[in-house]
């Protein structure tokens, strides 16, 4: 439905006044040429798109290889998240905490109004309305992005429940999330992502990268309803959600946090190996799940998110075999190299490149040159339909009951394959003490380790010492709470090689899980938590030497106290909000692994 600004008020295809009063204000602030409402539908992407190859802003790709598949190239400056430009404007500063950039609210609503102000001259504001979640679950919110840019609309597409269906959700109601996204002139200088989340706002001005743009995701997902949930009782945060099938059809629900860039949406998404014959996983999501209590007094769980916007080197058919079918079809890639014929081609894909190849910027690609012909955070964008492994559950108003919650990190030492917390709190301990080394997911040094508490130290809208206390808070709310595991597929031996032979394999790992959640496993116990014995991981079938499965477990108290040491640094930067609840923890681990206290197993409750 195209209608130009001027007649937006009368043809505006929504009940909601505050919406259409919205849009106008932003209309007249940014003084576009013409404001299009996205419905969402079949015949509008095909427009989108033609629209969007017509300006270069995709390329169509070999049609008879990758049908309906696209590829667009960021501007080179602009291709990760930007998280020092990237701020949480809440009246106070002690509400952000130390762990996100504060801005004051008024001075910065000030700026981004004069950064705003024209800014869409010659240009289109398309308005796209979107649920986040279910249709018609109560789990679900509304956003509405406001965005300049095509690439952001068809992206949306993809993610969201986009169009019609989210106006009708929203019917007359004022209570929907506002994001204004503009592309400016794509000057780092003029870039910054602002959250206001006593407003339920976020405009973000001068990237069209998908964590800065795409404002549903990282955005509004994580930094705005890390917030609500704070507020409402629950929980929005950084993870996947996959269901695992037993051979007799019963299904466990699993919700796991690992960093940007450890392999989430492999994990969601894995081919169990030949030896577990009958068992199947299934994907909810991949990145985003937001949590509720149900009255069963479970951990209710939805995936906010419609699609998949996939970290793409690194993913091939051994890795992540239901990604490569997926995006065979249907998808928009960014930053990727492009073969001689049309097709898609980068590092990790485990086929050889090509002659001719163009890299991601469109240059010829010389293998000498030792550069990457696709940028290490090029992405595909895919519905969540097109994974074969996709659980039908993801569509589920109720969402799916958790019965485990994963806190991984990728670790080159230190952190044994798999560990069990003892109790809810020990849980916690575990999730805010995740530390990973850096990828490329996010601009900035790779390949330092950094604590990422529950993988939420980019998204926590708020103060994460805050943050922590809802997280024990919730405990009293959870009758029957998950059990809590932390996971490292990324321990090194000393040869300074992966010990793990990780991807489809790791389903060994989560098989224990479910062995321990149904007390089929007994684990043994350490002073950081409850390992597997050896004999109860199935490694049927797996060439591994039993000294390196008891390499992948073992806990060397050495090198654990220099982690409770570094575990105790992370939590002064917290300062006065952190809780008392998980400094005692780490004391009380501490004595076990100096022999001053006993080893706990479980404590009662859990
Ligand atoms: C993502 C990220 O894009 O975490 O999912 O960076
Ligand atoms: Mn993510």
């Amino acid at each position: 439905m195209e209608v130009t600004a001027n007649r937006n008020e009368k043809s505006s295809p929504t009940s909601s006044r505050a919406l259409r009063d919205w849009v106008n204000e932003v209309a007249a602030l940014t003084k576009p040429d013409a404001v299009v409402w996205c419905d969402g539908s079949e015949a509008e992407k095909k427009r989108f798109t033609a629209q969007a190859v017509d300006a270069g802003i995709l390329i169509e790709l070999n049609q008879k290889k990758r049908p309906g598949c696209y590829l667009h190239r960021s501007d080179p400056n602009d291709v990760a998240r930007t998280e020092q430009l990237t701020f949480v404007c809440t009246p106070n500063k002690i509400d952000a905490g130390p762990t996100n950039n504060w801005s004051d609210p008024t001075e910065t609503y000030a700026k981004l109004h004069g950064m705003l102000d024209g800014s869409m001259r010659g240009r289109t504001m398309y308005v796209v309305p979107y649920v986040m979640g279910p249709l018609g679950s109560p789990l679900s919110k509304v956003g509405v992005e406001l965005t300049d840019s095509l690439y952001v609309v068809l992206n949306m597409r993809i993610m969201t429940r986009m169009g019609q269906a989210a106006l009708d959700q929203l019917g007359d109601s004022a209570d929907f999330n506002r994001g204004i996204h503009c592309t400016l002139d794509l000057n780092p200088d003029r870039r910054l992502i602002c959250h206001f989340p006593q407003d339920n706002m976020i405009i973000s001005v001068g990237s069209g990268y998908g964590g800065n743009a795409l404002l549903s995701k990282k955005c509004f997902a994580l930094r705005i309803a890390s917030v609500l949930g704070r507020d409402e009782g629950w929980l929005a945060e950084h993870m996947l959600i996959l269901g695992l099938q037993s051979p007799e059809g019963e299904t466990t629900y699993i919700a796991a946090a690992f960093p940007s860039a450890c392999g989430k949406t492999n994990l969601a998404m894995l081919t169990p190996p030949a030896e577990f014959q009958g068992w199947k996983v299934t994907t909810v999501g991949d990145d985003i799940a937001w949590m509720r209590v149900g009255p069963d007094g479970r951990l209710w769980a939805v995936n906010p998110e419609n699609g998949y916007f996939g970290v793409a080197p690194g993913t091939s058919a051994k890795s992540n075999l239901n990604a490569m079918k997926m995006v065979e079809h249907d998808t928009i890639f960014t930053n990727v190299a492009m073969t001689p014929d049309g097709d898609v081609w980068w590092e990790g894909m485990d086929v050889p490149p090509p002659d001719g190849l163009l890299d991601w910027q469109g240059r010829r690609w010389k293998k000498e040159s030792g550069e990457k012909a696709a940028h290490p955070n090029s992405r595909f964008t895919t519905p969540m339909r097109n994974n074969s492994a996709w659980s039908p559950q993801a569509d589920d108003p109720r969402g799916v009951p958790i019965s485990a919650v994963i806190f991984g990190g990728r670790r080159a030492s230190t952190v044994p394959l798999v560990l069990e917390s003892i109790d809810w709190t020990h849980g916690v301990f575990m999730g805010a003490t995740m530390g990973s080394e850096t990828t490329a997911a996010a601009a900035g040094a790779v390949g330092v380790l950094r604590r990422d508490p529950m993988a939420m130290l980019p998204f926590c809208g708020y103060n994460m010492g805050d943050y922590f206390a809802h997280w024990l808070k919730m405990r009293g709310a959870i009758k029957n709470p998950p059990r809590i595991f932390m996971v490292n597929w990324f321990r090194k031996g000393a040869d300074g090689n992966f010990i793990w032979p990780g991807y489809g394999e790791n389903m060994r790992v989560l098989k224990w899980m479910l062995d321990r959640i149904h007390g089929r496993a007994k684990g043994r116990a350490t002073p950081v938590g409850i390992v597997p014995d050896e004999t109860e991981l199935d490694l049927n079938g797996l060439d591994l030497p039993q000294s390196a499965t008891r390499e992948a477990l073992a806990v060397n108290p050495a090198e654990w106290k220099a982690e409770l040491e570094s575990a105790a640094e992370f939590f002064e930067k917290i300062g006065p909000t952190m809780p008392k609840e998980l400094k005692d923890r780490r004391q009380a681990i501490l004595k076990s692994l100096n022999g001053e206290a006993p080893t706990q197993r479980v404590a009662a409750g859990r």
